[in-house]
């Protein structure tokens, strides 16, 4: 559907991935394939030769699998979507294809924790240099840039911590140094924020949030702005083998269709949640981009289309305290991930960001009294209830 562009964002969630089905299907069928028969050895070496657009093997391509790029890259404004079979997937294909041994990258400190993890651990091992410093500031980008800097990689609003990045800031820098602007838009979801238009190459999303949203499977997928940095791309995941499978697509896709749904709700109860924190007297302080209070609430209101659904908050009594709250919710589950419909409470000094040194941690803001919140689609008073009998036990 080329027109597809055309449409408002909500129609797109409907429409988008639209593919041509003999039957006239009203869902993208799910083509539990690994391999696909070509109806001639001609035929078949023009696949392999890039000149014929047919199918050749799962982990190459998929109808199901195109069907969600295609959906989620028309949604994101870019050029071509690459499916990953998890978020991390994600991430190490892009590290794969945009960085050699000697190749130094520039990263937001409070990453989500493996995102960095992998970098040091492993990238490290081959030869590839990596800053993590406060991006907040574009200054302080500038100054760290090397001769080989090659990427700037940035996650906003940060996991855990709800710390912003300027990305239109981060795209003047890029082009200025020749650097490739990649972000993680896993907390906003393409609904609240679209970093290509703001001066993106590469986005990328763990699924497993907010675009899924069901808390069913893992996934993740890279959008890039053009056609060059898409061919860059692809082939890491390729090779990498970190495809999609074609039943994880259908459920992506299925939950897509009610994504603005979701984020509305989800951000409309969060917005209600973080206010009853901030004015609670046993909380020391809140996180929130849709609060007054939050340092970088102006660039909030400029680069996002909301708030979105996820809260980092300290308690007065730091972490002896937080364990009495996150032991005692009985609504809100004890459990990493977020985005989906259910509320979620979590510690990431010891859970999402414990394998990060407490040195690191400190460095980027997470403190050992953070204690994470991923606000679902629940009755806001049912959520409000559940934390004032879980905050009186303290
Ligand atoms: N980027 C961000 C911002 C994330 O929050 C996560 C996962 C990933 C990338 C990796 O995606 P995955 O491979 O898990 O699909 N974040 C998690 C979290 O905060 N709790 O559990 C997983």
């Amino acid at each position: 559907m080329d027109n597809s562009k055309k449409l408002g964002f909500n129609s797109l969630l409907i429409h988008a991935g639209a593919i041509d089905d003999q039957y006239g299907s009203a869902t993208v069928p799910i083509y539990q394939t690994s391999t696909f028969g070509f109806p001639n050895v001609d035929e078949g070496a023009k696949c392999f030769a890039g000149e014929s657009d047919g199918y050749i093997y799962t982990r190459i391509g998929n109808p199901t699998i195109s069907a969600l790029e295609k959906q989620v890259a028309i949604l994101e404004n870019g050029f071509g979507a690459i499916a990953t079979a998890s978020g991390m997937g994600a991430v190490s294909t892009i590290y794969m294809a945009l960085l050699q041994s000697g190749d130094h990258m520039i990263s937001t400190n409070a990453v989500y924790g493996p995102s960095r993890g992998i970098m040091e651990s492993f990238f490290a091992k081959f030869g590839v240099e990596s800053s993590y410093i406060s991006t907040s500031n574009p200054e302080n980008i500038v100054k760290a840039i090397k001769p080989n800097t090659k990427v700037l990689y940035i996650e906003t609003p940060t996991n855990p911590t709800m710390e912003l990045t300027d990305i239109k800031a981060c795209a003047r820098i890029a082009k200025e140094h020749n650097l490739v602007l990649v972000v993680d838009n896993t907390f906003s979801s393409p609904y609240l924020q679209r970093p290509i238009d703001l001066g993106a190459d590469i986005v990328f999303h763990s699924l497993t949030k907010f675009i899924n949203g069901h808390a069913d499977i893992v996934g993740g997928i890279i959008i890039t702005k053009n056609e060059e940095l898409y061919k860059k791309v692809r082939p890491a995941m390729v090779n990498l083998g970190c495809n999609m499978d074609p039943h994880q697509a259908y459920l992506v896709i299925r939950g897509l269709k009610t994504l603005a749904i979701r984020v509305e709700r989800a951000q409309e109860n969060a917005i209600k949640v973080a206010d009853y924190l901030e004015n609670h007297p046993k909380i020391a302080w809140v996180k929130y981009p849709g609060l007054k209070s939050h340092p970088q609430y102006n660039l909030a209101q400029e680069q996002m289309h909301g708030p979105g659904a996820m809260i980092s908050f300290e308690l007065k009594g730091g972490l002896p305290a937080g364990k009495v709250l996150m032991n005692n919710v009985k609504l809100a589950m004890l459990a990493v991930s977020l985005g989906g419909v259910e509320t979620l409470i979590q510690h990431p000094a010891s859970m999402t960001h414990s394998k990060l040194s407490k040195e690191a941690r400190e460095k980027a803001n997470i403190t050992d009294g953070l204690v994470r919140f991923a606000v679902g689609i629940e009755d806001v008073e049912d959520i409000i209830a559940d934390l004032d009998q879980a905050l009186a036990k303290i």
